[in-house]
């Protein structure tokens, strides 16, 4: 009781301290990682060391990236709760701030600190207040639960994922040798060395010829060292298994893969991400397949590891598509395949599924990979078209499953919707012929003085003609006759009224079944695509249009407009064909009445149809090559 008039300064002080040490913490994660100092299965620790790094300074806070500004926030957010509970301490308020690392309150509904963190979500209820700071700062750093994965066993068990016709199977004796190349990315040391723990106990130990572990260029700097340290570790149980590639710039994923397929030696390479865990039997159904083709290129079925409880769940079988902008999505299965009644019947896909393997010297054969497609995106649909067009086949191996990390965000993996447009448009450039127009309708881009640098596509081109492989017209009726082209397309982009150009035509919310003017913001809602038919489709191009678009029609009642989806207008015979021409009037064909907008005296406006006043419409970009385009096309649709 004597004490208790000193107490709170002692408990200030170490409050404070504890404090330091722990923006140390949090700088240090990012910054230096001694993380990595640890043997194989040694649990990680906290590092703490000091840093001199002042997060008051504005300049330093504006050059951080987004996530570690939040951490900041969070670190700030938590200052302030401690001095709001220090104040009770003083009080004399029974509740007591234990500023302790320590498993003590496991007993304790825990609050959290981060209620609109996706991590906590599903998990760490148990955790302390520190815990759940640390596991937040981990996982703003890669993506996923670092921190419940360095907790697990690296020799965890998985579900096995494959159907019962798998486990019949039987192999040949004999079969081609693997390289197995990880590409890491930042990724944490526990994760990766699950994934290596995976394939060494999971590949047949005769067939397994090489690890390749290639680091394209990962922030955090001490990988390396550490890697090769533990490669010696491993040297001793597996002599000359695993090998280290580390960039000294990011190149980015076909970089990264063609450094790994370069260091290969086997008969087969298998290309993951270092944030996988391969299951039972994973390698033999790809190992006996090339064996049989070595023109085809295969992808192992991925199943989902959730980045917060890092559980597996089973994915439904599926092939990789992509749409227009040559974004990947998951396709249904082929009816081909289904007409097989064999479910564990290899799947014909039109691209890769981000993982694949293939035979070493074919791969070659058809150009390897394309180190002018850069940083991340887009690479599994130029490897797609590649193979298919120059010979080879893509197949998805029901009986080869692989579990993948998801990351619920890429950290220093900025913007990938521009390196994603810069890719594709490459894509285009080489292989996609005379529809590549639609990869820039997709992306809303004119074809000529876009600006964006797609690199040099003059040996790529080259390759193509002495391969000779076919064209993309042979590849969409071939092997993507669901990727439907957009055709007739006159004119495309915002649309924007001479009143005031500083309004676009506007889908609005996705519910919305009218259209309406918005301040210009290059915004999805505000792409139209004018057909030379006279259809007006507003908001986001869509390859399936004719399922999903909206088209602009004359609800035929006064001055209203309205949207339905195309095909039901046109089924209906409702009138939604628009006469324009670009800088000229939006006209009814049967009626005459323009398409205009009306200030409605709040500072926006209304669209109306009403007798033509003269106001004029401008479409950004309108098509100049169509007729020649499509005159000698037969309608694939
Ligand atoms: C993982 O390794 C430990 C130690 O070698 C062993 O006791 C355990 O059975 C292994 N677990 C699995 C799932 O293989
Ligand atoms: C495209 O336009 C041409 C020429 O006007 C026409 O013959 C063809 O049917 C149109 N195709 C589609 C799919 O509307
Ligand atoms: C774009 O449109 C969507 C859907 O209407 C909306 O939620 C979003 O806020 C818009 N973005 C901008 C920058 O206006
Ligand atoms: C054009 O006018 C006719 C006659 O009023 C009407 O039925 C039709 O819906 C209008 N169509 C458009 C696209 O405005
Ligand atoms: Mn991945």
């Amino acid at each position: 009781m004597a004490l208790r008039g000193r107490f709170p300064r002692v408990f200030f002080i170490r409050v404070v301290l504890v404090f330091v040490l722990h923006i140390a913490l949090l700088f240090f994660i990012k910054r230096i990682s001694h993380i990595l100092k640890m043997g194989i299965s040694e649990p990680l620790k906290n590092p703490l060391l000091a840093s001199s790094w002042d997060i008051t300074k504005k300049e330093d806070f504006e050059d951080l990236d987004e996530s570690m500004k939040e951490v900041i926030r969070f670190i700030k957010m938590k200052q302030a709760y401690v001095s709001k509970n220090l104040k009770d301490e003083e009080k004399n308020s029974p509740r007591t701030w234990k500023f302790k690392d320590g498993n003590k309150a496991k007993d304790k509904s825990q609050r959290k600190v981060f209620p609109n963190s996706a991590l906590f979500n599903h998990w760490g209820n148990d955790l302390t207040e520190n815990q759940q700071i640390e596991a937040q700062s981990l996982f703003l750093e890669f993506g996923y639960n670092v921190y419940l994965s360095n907790q697990l066993p690296l020799n965890r068990s998985i579900p096995d994922t494959r159907s019962p016709r798998c486990l019949k199977k039987e192999y040949p004796a004999q079969l081609p040798t693997v390289s197995v190349i990880l590409t890491i990315m930042n990724d944490a040391i526990s994760t990766i060395q699950r994934a290596i723990t995976s394939i060494i106990y999971r590949t047949p130990p005769h067939l397994l010829k090489q690890l390749i572990l290639v680091d394209d260029f990962s922030p955090n700097e001490e990988l390396k060292e550490y890697l090769e340290k533990q490669i010696q570790i491993y040297d001793l149980k597996y002599p000359r298994l695993l090998t280290l590639i580390r960039h000294n710039k990011r190149e980015g994923i076909a970089t990264a893969w063609f450094s790994g397929w370069q260091a290969a030696t086997a008969d087969v390479v298998i290309l993951l991400d270092a944030h996988i865990e391969v299951n039972i039997g994973w390698a033999e159904p790809i190992l006996s397949r090339i064996q049989e083709d070595q023109t085809v290129v295969l992808s192992p079925m991925l199943d989902k590891i959730h980045f917060d409880t890092l559980n597996v769940k089973e994915n439904a079988l599926a092939a990789l598509g992509f749409d227009w902008a040559l974004w990947n999505h998951y396709d249904p299965l082929p009816k081909d395949w289904y007409n097989l009644e064999d479910d564990s019947a290899p799947v014909k896909s039109p691209s890769i599924m981000g993982n694949f393997a293939a035979d070493r010297l074919f791969l070659g054969e058809i150009g390897s990979l394309d180190m002018g497609m850069k940083a991340y995106e887009g690479e599994s649909v130029e490897l797609g078209v590649r193979v298919w067009q120059c010979g080879g086949k893509i197949e998805v191996l029901p009986c080869s499953r692989v579990a993948h990390l998801e990351q619920a965000h890429k950290p220093y993996v900025p913007n990938v919707r521009s390196a994603m447009k810069r890719n594709a448009l490459r894509i285009a450039e080489i292989w996609m012929d005379e529809y590549k127009p639609m990869v820039y309708y997709s992306w809303n881009l004119p074809m000529k003085n876009h600006g964006i640098d797609y690199g040099d596509v003059s040996s790529r081109k080259k390759l193509r003609k002495k391969l000779k492989c076919k064209s993309f017209d042979w590849y969409l009726r071939n092997v993507y006759p669901d990727l439907k082209p957009f055709q007739n397309i006159s004119a495309y982009g915002t649309m924007k009224n001479s009143l005031n150009e500083k309004f676009c035509l506007d889908h609005g919310p996705i519910t919305a079944d009218a259209p309406i003017m918005s301040i210009c913001n290059g915004n999805h809602t505000q792409t139209v695509l004018y057909f030379l038919s006279g259809e007006l489709h507003v908001g986001m191009l869509n390859p399936n249009f004719r399922l999903g678009d909206h088209c602009l029609i004359d609800s035929n009642q006064g001055q209203e407009l309205t949207f339905k989806p195309c095909f039901q207008a046109a089924a209906n015979g409702w009138h939604m064909y628009w006469d324009f021409k670009q800088g000229r009037a939006i006209t009814n064909r049967t009626t005459r009445r323009c398409l205009e907008i009306k200030e409605d005296g709040s500072g926006s406006y209304a669209l109306i149809l009403q007798k033509c006043t003269g106001q004029r419409w401008k479409i950004q970009h309108i098509v100049k090559t169509l007729e020649s385009l499509w005159k000698s096309r037969i309608a694939l649709i």
